[in-house]
């Protein structure tokens, strides 16, 4: 039984200043011009793309706490919020191309906005769960999930631009696949909250066919929610994968990565993906710009639908001489 009737609405959210390296926002336009529309269409899929939004020059913005550009951060994903819910709320799936992983803040936020309680797969080498107080660097996007999980809230300070974002996810209806580079503090963060993880050991260990099978019985262990599926292209290895800001050794290959996108499309379940951190101004080579850029459009085509035994429509006959 495959699911071929999705509908997906995409939304660009070229936007850079969670973290401090170039081209990040050059993301969105390129997986496009990889030809992502057509080739979900190509799959069966109805398609409306949203466009990009636009986000306006902040001209003061001061760190607070350590956290960098807090008011250009908040403003962008306060925008990118109420363009995810709208295309929840015309019923589509929704797929966020970034953008550095900031984004997921507003992403994720606007999702859990149309009502129902979420589950969240966070597929990255990196946690992403600093507070604005444990933040090593003061990137945003080591940041976002610190802001979204309801355990959290009393360890968040006020930020300029964020008061319209409340926290929205259960840390138990989170798991995190891929990590290999998590800070000490980010780690205790993990554990005090019991949150469940695959890091790349576990991958390794179990194999990614068993790792997503404890994934879901993790997120489905009470009620069915709807799946975020937040992906940072870092977790796939940097050979095949060079172009993005923080590449580290030692990450899913490609397989890995693919066999995520379509166990979770086999749940039927799929409400939202995040496509973040592909950057061309980082990859070295325009081959392994290309590399990158390919394997985000393959992720995406794996959520919705694409199998890798090949598929056909359920009228097909073989022509008659
Ligand atoms: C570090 C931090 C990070 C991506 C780097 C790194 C976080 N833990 N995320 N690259 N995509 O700055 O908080
Ligand atoms: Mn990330
Ligand atoms: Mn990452």
């Amino acid at each position: 039984f495959r699911r071929n009737h999705h509908s997906v609405g995409i939304i660009g959210a070229p936007f850079s200043k969670g973290q401090s390296r170039d081209g990040v926002q050059l993301g969105p336009d390129l997986i496009r011009a990889a030809g992502l529309v057509e080739k979900l269409k190509g799959q069966g899929c109805t398609v409306k793309d949203y466009g990009n939004l636009t986000f306006e020059e902040v001209a003061k913005d001061e760190t607070t706490g350590r956290a960098k550009r807090p008011r250009a951060v908040g403003q962008a994903n306060k925008q990118l919020s109420e363009a995810v819910r709208k295309i929840k709320n015309e019923g589509h799936a929704c797929v966020m191309l970034g953008g550095d992983h900031s984004l997921a803040i507003g992403s994720i936020h606007g999702h859990a906005a149309c009502g129902t309680q979420l589950s969240v797969v966070w597929v990255d080498a990196h946690a992403d769960i600093n507070t604005p107080l444990t933040t090593p660097t003061g990137n945003i996007h080591g940041q976002p999930m610190s802001y979204l999980i309801h355990e959290l809230r009393s360890k968040i300070p006020v930020m300029p631009n964020f008061s319209w974002l409340k926290p929205c996810i259960a840390a138990e209806d989170v798991v995190y696949i891929g990590l290999r580079d998590v800070d000490p503090e980010e780690h205790y963060i993990l554990k005090y909250l019991g949150i469940k993880t695959f890091s790349m050991t576990e991958v390794d260990y179990l194999g990614i066919a068993k790792v997503m099978e404890q994934t879901c019985d993790h997120i489905f262990s009470k009620v069915k929610k709807p799946i975020h599926l937040s992906y940072d292209i870092d977790a796939l290895d940097p050979s095949l994968a060079p172009a993005t800001g923080t590449p580290v050794v030692g990450g899913l290959t490609y397989r890995e990565g693919i066999y995520i996108t379509e166990h979770i499309c086999q749940t039927g379940l799929l409400s939202a993906v995040d496509m973040v951190e592909v950057n061309p101004k980082r990859g070295g080579t325009d081959n392994g710009v290309r590399s990158t850029v390919d394997a985000a459009v393959d992720l995406l085509l794996g959520c919705f639908g694409r199998v890798r035994e090949g598929s056909h429509s359920a009228d097909y006959k073989i022509p008659d001489p």
